[in-house]
């Protein structure tokens, strides 16, 4: 094993930053890194928390981090940022943010690049939440804006999702993405110190009463004032019942199945995708003979000959 492979497992939390840095560049590395890690992965719950920008989703994992670190657990948080990590503004308002967490020994934050050189979100947040698993974070926290198809598929991938609402101008359920209601395992509304907050859980609990399914029809609300800690604790309880397993392992077992066949789903085709970028990228020949109306689109891209695994 590598020493960097032996660092993230010992749980040092230098070789655990490194380690994501490599996992986010997503080359032979990463992938070298993550053959020598996922034997030790799978202990860990995995928290999803999604929501529109600005509703206060890094608010309400600090607070909730804490409450669960205060109950003796060890934290690793992953915040997927949606803009570029050269811009560097947002990335660095999620670390001042978090700073007070950063500080703490049970508790690892780090923000992201929303999307890896060579490819998708979903890959990158699931395999920077596979270091902190095998590093041993009993609990994994991957925060993402909920507005793309990307973020969704993060919530695929973890043992538990929470969907952040707010009040205010796009931030409640009207503006929520599709499939996003669909998704929650607990909804929190947040900023309930201002008003249009009580409005919010109604749409919610109007949303869930359509629900065919039982147990999404019950699926809880919290009230939250995420800037004052409101919420926090009530949160932290959800999850950790939650992580005891309350709806039984089959339940469990399940979902980390669909988990791992999104996961697999979501390498292959992002595989597949970049090698047919390559070939039509050097098929000028192909490209003329189809430009010409000598070879239709479907017969051109038969042609690649693009594998199919
Ligand atoms: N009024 C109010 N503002 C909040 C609350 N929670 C967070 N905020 C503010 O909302 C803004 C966005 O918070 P942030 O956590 O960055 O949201 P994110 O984009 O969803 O991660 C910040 O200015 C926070 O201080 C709250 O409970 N009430
Ligand atoms: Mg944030």
């Amino acid at each position: 094993m590598s020493a960097l492979a032996d660092g993230v497992r010992a749980g040092d939390r230098r070789m655990v930053a490194r380690a994501l840095t490599v996992v986010e560049r997503r080359d032979a590395r990463a992938r070298d890194l993550h053959a020598e890690l996922w034997p030790h992965t799978g202990r860990a719950f995995r928290v999803g928390v999604t929501g529109a920008p600005g509703v206060g989703k890094s608010t309400l994992v600090d607070a909730v981090a804490a409450a669960l670190a205060s109950h003796g657990a060890r934290i690793g948080v992953i915040a997927v940022d949606p803009t570029s990590p050269y811009s560097g503004g947002a990335l660095l308002g999620d670390r001042l943010r978090m700073q007070g967490l950063a500080l703490r020994d049970d508790v690892f934050v780090r923000s992201m690049a929303s999307r890896g050189r060579l490819g998708g979100l979903a890959p990158a947040a699931s395999e920077a939440a596979d270091v902190l698993d095998a590093a041993g974070f009993p609990i994994v926290v991957v925060e993402t804006v909920g507005a793309g198809q990307g973020e969704l598929d993060v919530a695929f991938e973890t043992d538990y999702t929470i969907v952040v609402l707010a009040p205010g101008a796009g931030d409640g359920v009207q503006a929520a993405k599709a499939g996003t209601m669909e998704i929650a395992d607990l909804f929190v509304v947040n900023k309930s110190d201002l008003p249009g907050a009580e409005g919010v859980r109604s749409d919610v609990e109007g949303t869930l009463e359509l629900a065919s399914d039982e147990r999404r029809a019950r699926t809880p609300i919290v009230m939250a004032h995420a800037g004052a800690q409101g919420g926090a604790a009530a949160i932290a309880a959800h999850v950790e019942s939650a992580a005891e397993n309350a709806h039984g392992k089959s339940d469990r077992a399940a979902r980390r199945r669909s988990a791992i066949e999104h996961r697999l789903l979501s390498i292959a085709c992002e595989r597949a995708y970049n090698e047919a970028v390559r070939r039509v990228a050097s098929a000028a020949a192909l490209v003329a003979e189809v430009e010409a109306r000598r070879c239709d689109l479907y017969e051109g891209a038969r042609r690649l000959e693009i594998p199919t695994a």
